[in-house]
């Protein structure tokens, strides 16, 4: 059977790393993919793991994860709190969706607050550092046993 969770990440995640350790700490997203790739292992998933600049590139992979994926994890960055076209994806494909940050955005400023995402998606995970990718797939494991 298919396993495959895709791990999406929008703009500037790029970045990590490399800048901002204060609030996103120091892994880059080479290191969270390794991550991903070993709690999947863990949990019979292989980790299909990207990341675009382009909102519409990750309009693409919500489409292609509902025929390819049995889940997707998604850090979709500062679209979250701006992407009506990020939300009508998840909310037309039927494999879960989880939304997930890596800071706890609540804490910071206040147009960080709204996720225009959160309703189309299963559930939201946040503040847990990269930990927070880890959590999202266990999140996953749950719901597709
Ligand atoms: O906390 C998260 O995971 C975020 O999704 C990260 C986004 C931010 O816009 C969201 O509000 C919360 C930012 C992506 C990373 O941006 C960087 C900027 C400078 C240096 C390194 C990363």
């Amino acid at each position: 059977m298919n396993k495959t969770i895709f791990v999406l990440n929008g703009p500037n995640l790029n970045m990590l790393g490399k800048r901002e350790p204060g609030i996103y700490g120091g892994k880059t997203l080479k290191d969270i993919e390794a991550d991903c790739i070993a709690a999947g292992r863990d949990y019979g998933f292989s980790v299909d793991f990207r990341q675009s600049n382009h909102e519409g590139v990750l309009v693409d992979w919500l489409h292609e994860a509902d025929d390819k994926a049995i889940g997707v994890a998604i850090n979709a960055g500062a679209y979250t709190h701006t992407s009506v076209a990020l939300h009508d994806a998840i909310r037309a494909i039927s494999v879960p969706v989880i939304e997930l940050h890596i800071s706890n955005v609540h804490a910071r400023e206040e147009f960080r607050h709204h996720s225009k995402i959160a309703a189309a998606c299963k559930g939201v995970i946040c503040g847990f550092g990269p930990a927070s990718y880890v959590l999202a797939l266990h999140a996953l494991k749950t719901m597709t046993d």
